[in-house]
């Protein structure tokens, strides 16, 4: 299975330093190598690219196509390595050569290609699709610049542009010759032709989409799918001809509009402005990926007729919804179908997967704006809403019911309804939030086609979030559950619960997550400079920051400690250490403000002498894949408070849980599942439940009278009108709690009804963590029951349930 013997990948990397940049390894810098490195694993994946597709071609295989907006892939050298089985070999191959290995990895920039949760999902699950040998692959945008890089600069997050395509491109092989035209604006025009109407889109301007393959390899497999990347290009060089006819400007405008379209990613998560841009971005890559598909799949089986018997594809969110539109085009325009087999093909191919609940995240677009860039694809959208919505007033006779579930409704195209209509199947993305779905969000629709409905709970690659970053806990593991078995088995991390009285074991597991504080702390030390107390518990949340995800919450049970620490200095024994990391997307004020309260916070608590060895506050710049891989080993206590009911899932639970982490979290998205397998014993649950917080808020929720009748969280929230020691006072903050603000409601995200459960729940947290013994107890039974989490038991489900393909 080996791909290289270390002798054999330092010539490959000998002769690829020559080739591309003249050097000899001596001559050559770490960031040669590193490009070195990437350009023989690309090429060892590319020969299995190659093998995998011509064993699924000539065996007819059906084939799952992913197509997300998003893939926050993070660096791929170490895990590239891993899964070609060459990571020991590599690592000699670079030391003999006169490199670190550690070095090199560190130099790799992530691939920050997606948000957050959504985008590292499509991630884990292509690293599962291909060691699950499914022919699969993915699709989306080859941006120019991924999420922002942050930087805090006196307390504030700064946003900067991250180009991470320097050295990351060394992963994409483009691919010109398979490029697609795609078309915005114009006009239409119809003619009838043999007994047939057809249409044309005429004028409007083309945009090339290129393909940037990248590979991915499975782990113990040779099966390698691909991750397509279309970058946009103008079709034509600017035309020098017409600077003369004074026309140069539109030339180059034309040009313009093409490439920035593959330029960012939209930086905000769980949220949606209706950008013009970003209706396009989706076309785009939408119908650049539709239209490769469709013509392999001509190609193979010369008709479009069979397209769902050997292609399923799933969409991210409704981000990628325009396929539907899109497949119903190329079978009417291009294959000249009639409308009903069209819909019969379409709606068998496409399955969507839901993400949120938020109302603002739920994307609508409106007609003015759809019509004007996609013509074709408004106008068969518009049948297909009509059509839908015939079907629903015959079924439902009630016209609330039918606005509802209306595909086009007010002016405005609400693009989960077009999926829930054109797709075959909807999923959530955990237990609880599937039933929210069903019973609530789409309760109508879901009267309508039932069996449409479904569940499949995220997971994780568990060989990244578990075996390649934490070796230590991995050889543990190896050691009690025989050996590297739960690589492809994660249900046998399952063993480890019969160690839980093996006190032997348990120190063992203390030992380890003790080594990687002390790592973590002097990472944070060099890059950082912040030094952390490895003797503290390493209380850790990060995430995206939104206010449904509730960082303030976290923030004010901090303050409630710190000014208790105010009135009797030995009110905390065991030191604590509160970390944080968050990007706010840039046009979120409040996140923002959430960000600068926290690092105020930390100001202020580091300056206090009252607090030292005691408490400790610190925001962790930056936090993406590459850094959330170092942290997890290190954390202790993982927070996951979102108000119950808005968390989809959650995967960063998963992520902390695998890593012996204790959860202090809400009966919210994943954590219900996590609770099903813990039991109270074995997390920290505290607050309202989904049903109750929904309750709340229906019998008229008034935070102020929480903050009259509890003077802990009257202090608390006086503190943010007065401010720190940096003279920034929060009482935008504390307004927004207590009386909303811009006719919002007041504390809209229940903080403040869930303050003493979560103080308490902080409180019992505290005192287990001075019982080492049975917190190391508690630490295994997390590790062990993790397995259900891992993302080849998402995959297997989706494999069994939705796309009807075989895997391993
Ligand atoms: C849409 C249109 C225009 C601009 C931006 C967007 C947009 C971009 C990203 C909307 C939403 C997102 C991201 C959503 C997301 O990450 N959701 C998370 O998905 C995870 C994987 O299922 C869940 O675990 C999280 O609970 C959920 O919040």
């Amino acid at each position: 299975m080996t791909a290289f013997t270390t002798k054999e990948l330092e010539d490959a990397l000998t002769a690829k330093l020559m080739v591309n940049f003249g050097k000899t390894a001596e001559e050559a810098g770490d960031a040669e190598m590193l490009r070195a490195c990437a350009l023989v694993l690309r090429d060892a994946m590319a020969l299995r690219s190659v093998e995998t597709r011509k064993e699924t071609r000539r065996e007819k295989k059906k084939k799952v196509h992913y197509l997300s907006l998003e893939f926050l892939m993070g660096r791929s050298l170490q895990k590239n390595a891993y899964n070609l089985g060459v990571l020991p070999q590599m690592k000699e191959a670079l030391e003999h050569l006169g490199f670190q290995a550690g070095d090199i990895f560190e130099l790799e920039p992530d691939a920050g290609l997606g948000n957050g949760g959504l985008g590292r999902l499509a991630a884990c699950y292509l690293d599962s699709l291909s060691t699950l040998e499914i022919p699969a692959a993915g699709y989306s945008i080859c941006y120019d610049l991924g999420i922002f890089k942050q930087k805090i600069v006196e307390g504030q997050q700064v946003e900067l542009p991250d180009s991470w395509k320097g050295i990351g491109s060394a992963w994409l092989l483009p691919k010109p010759e398979e490029a697609q035209q795609i078309r915005f604006g114009g006009t239409l025009r119809e003619f009838w032709d043999d007994g047939h109407l057809h249409i044309v889109q005429e004028g409007g301007t083309t945009v090339l989409a290129i393909p940037c393959d990248m590979e991915i390899a499975g782990y113990n497999t040779r099966h390698t799918n691909t991750l397509r990347l279309w970058d946009a290009k103008s079709p034509k060089p600017v035309d020098m001809s017409l600077y003369s006819k004074g026309e140069y400007f539109k030339a180059t405008e034309d040009e313009a509009m093409a490439e920035v379209i593959a330029k960012v990613l939209y930086p905000e998560d769980n949220h949606i402005e209706g950008k013009s841009l970003r209706l396009k971005q989706q076309y785009f890559f939408v119908s650049a990926t539709v239209q490769s598909i469709a013509e392999k799949h001509l190609a193979e089986f010369g008709t479009l007729v069979n397209f769902h018997e050997k292609n399923v594809l799933q969409i991210n969110d409704t981000h990628p919804a325009l396929v539907i539109p899109e497949l119903m085009r190329i079978l009417i325009d291009d294959a000249g179908m009639e409308w009903d087999q069209a819909w019969f093909i379409t709606t068998h191919s496409v399955a969507y997967t839901n993400h949120t609940v938020l109302a603002e995240a739920l994307e609508k677009w409106p007609q003015d704006l759809f019509q004007q860039i996609l013509p074709r694809i408004w106008q068969i959208t518009v049948e297909i809403a009509r059509r839908w919505q015939e079907t629903c007033e015959n079924f439902f006779h009630d016209m609330e019911k039918v606005r509802d579930t209306a595909v086009i409704w007010d002016g405005v195209v609400r693009m989960a309804n077009l999926c829930i209509a054109g797709g075959m199947s909807v999923n959530g993305v955990s237990a609880l939030h599937s039933e929210i779905l069903k019973k609530d969000v789409f309760k109508n629709a879901c009267a309508m086609e039932p069996q449409k409905f479904t569940n499949v709970t995220n997971g994780i690659d568990h060989r990244r979030w578990l075996a390649e970053i934490n070796p230590r806990l991995h050889s543990l593991v190896c050691d009690l559950t025989g050996g590297e078995r739960y690589l492809m088995e994660p249900e046998a991390l399952k063993q480890l619960d019969d160690y839980a009285a093996d006190r032997e074991v348990l120190i063992r597991l203390a030992d380890i997550k003790r080594k990687n504080k002390e790592d973590f702390a002097a990472y944070a030390k060099k890059q950082q400079g912040v030094f952390l107390n490895p003797d503290a518990i390493f209380d850790v949340q990060v995430k995206r920051l939104h206010e449904y995800k509730r960082q303030l919450l976290n923030v004010l049970h901090i303050i409630a400690l710190y000014q208790r620490l105010q009135d009797d200095p030995a009110a905390i024994t065991q030191p604590h250490t509160f970390l944080f990391g968050a990007k706010a997307a840039p046009g979120y004020a409040v996140a923002k403000r959430i960000i600068h309260l926290i690092n105020s916070l930390a100001d202020q608590i580091d300056h206090d002498p009252i607090c030292e060895d005691k408490l400790q506050v610190a925001f962790l710049e930056n936090y993406r894949v590459s850094l959330a891989e170092r942290l997890m080993p290190a954390s202790e206590v993982s927070q996951q408070i979102s108000t119950a009911g808005k968390e989809a899932s959650g995967t960063g639970n998963m992520k902390f849980m695998m890593n012996g982490a204790l959860t202090v979290g809400t009966l919210d998205g994943a954590n219900v599942e996590m609770h099903d397998v813990l039991g109270d014993e074995n997390m920290f649950l505290f607050g309202l439940r989904s049903d109750e917080a929904a309750a709340v808020r229906r019998e008229g929720y008034v935070s102020q009278r929480l903050y009259n009748r509890d003077p802990v969280l009257h202090r608390v929230l006086d503190a943010l009108k007065t401010g720190f020691r940096d003279g920034v006072n929060y009482e935008d903050l504390y307004q927004r709690l207590l009386f909303g603000d811009r006719g919002g409601p007041a504390d809209e995200y229940l903080l403040l009804a869930d303050f003493q459960a979560y103080c308490d729940a902080e409180k019992r947290m505290a005192q287990t963590y001075a019982d080492p013994a049975k917190w190391n107890e508690m630490s295994l039974h997390n590790i062990a029951r993790s397995g259900i989490f891992a993302a080849d038991r998402a995959v297997r489900q989706y494999a069994d349930n939705i796309w009807h393909v075989p895997h391993r």
